[in-house]
């Protein structure tokens, strides 16, 4: 090859690829995107909230801004949601179990005992069955980007240490709005109240409830440990957090936009797995240093619990359709026999 034609070459390379480059900073406009969550900012749900805005501000050079609003200041869960269909805020990330109302497939994500680890969590999640369900949210207005790990869940009251399922007998227990939940925690004996996560502080406080349940991390970053004094270790679910995008504002977007969002949505996800792990890892011992009685739930008990919750695995197989109950099972089999 000759030195000219070399030289052309490289030429016609170079503004080929400054003209892809401009075509794709045109297509980043500036945005403002309010990103509202329910935790406070401490938490590993707002960790990985500014580790979001931070990848979209970089990919986008500055353009795309995410205003991170922690605290339920922009509401709880079910209030961001109404907001994002409707096209007043851009984004939020929370429970699940809150979505239920909206797509009846989340409710999947409330059997209890269902998934038994971190491992079968991802592998679930991100395989078919969970891009099958946060589909399911497009025909209502929202385009679920990633799912974050709230995490298995334990059982915290300010009554008794709960070692079998009849301890649980009258305590007034708040638990998500969400029927599953409610469904579950009646049918092991407590009083279930539904309730928001904003209001659980206080409820927990002037004991308007004696309990709650959540994963170690919330425990600790909510400064639950203040208003209670059992903890029970009992794994009962694992709870994911969902990353959501109004569908009437993602509609308006470029793809080189929705492709910033979707990056950075992945890694955070992969950020926050991490991050929220070794923060449980280490909780145990951390909610024993506040003053916390730990209990470890023993297994027999556990099962005894399970059978006690036949009807409501029942209920949830009718709510999510048979199909996608077995298909789940079938897909657990697989993951399980990696
Ligand atoms: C935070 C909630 C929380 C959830 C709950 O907004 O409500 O107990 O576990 O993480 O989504």
């Amino acid at each position: 090859m000759t030195f000219l034609r070399r030289t052309v070459i490289a030429a016609a390379a170079a503004v080929a690829l400054s003209a892809s480059f401009s075509a794709l900073a045109q297509d980043i406009k500036p945005r403002l995107i309010r990103f509202g969550y329910g935790l406070n900012e401490q938490s590993n749900q707002g960790r990985a909230a500014k580790v979001f805005a931070d990848e979209v501000a970089k990919a986008s050079g500055g353009k795309m801004k995410v205003r991170a609003i922690g605290a339920a200041a922009l509401g709880p869960d079910t209030q961001m949601q109404q907001a994002l269909i409707g096209g007043a805020q851009e984004m939020m990330v929370g429970s699940t179990a809150t979505l239920v109302g909206i797509t009846k497939e989340m409710a999947l994500w409330d059997t209890p005992f269902l998934i038994n680890n971190t491992k079968e969590a991802d592998a679930l999640l991100d395989g078919p069955i969970g891009e099958k369900i946060k589909d399911k949210l497009q025909d209502k207005g929202l385009v679920g980007l990633v799912y974050w790990e709230n995490g298995f869940r334990n059982l915290t009251n300010s009554k008794r240490p709960v070692t079998k399922v009849e301890d649980l007998d009258g305590i007034k227990l708040r638990v998500m709005q969400n029927n599953v939940f409610l469904s579950s925690f009646k049918t092991l004996g407590a009083n279930a109240i539904p309730m928001a996560f904003s209001e659980l502080f206080g409820a927990l406080e002037t004991k308007t409830v004696d309990g709650q349940e959540n994963p170690y991390n919330t425990i600790l970053s909510s400064k639950f440990y203040e208003v209670q004094k059992y903890l029970t270790v009992t794994n009962h679910v694992y709870s994911p957090w969902i990353v959501l995008v109004s569908k009437k504002w993602w509609d308006q977007l470029s793809k080189a936009e929705q492709k910033v969002l979707m990056d950075a949505a992945k890694t955070s996800r992969d950020y926050e797995r991490k991050d929220t792990r070794e923060e449980a890892s280490k909780a145990m011992a951390d909610l024993k240093a506040k003053g916390m009685l730990v209990n470890e739930l023993a297994p027999a008990e556990a099962d005894r619990m399970r059978n006690k919750l036949t009807r409501v695995y029942a209920e949830i197989g009718t709510e999510v359709g048979m199909d996608l109950w077995i298909a789940t099972q079938n897909e657990l089999l697989k993951i399980r026999g990696k």
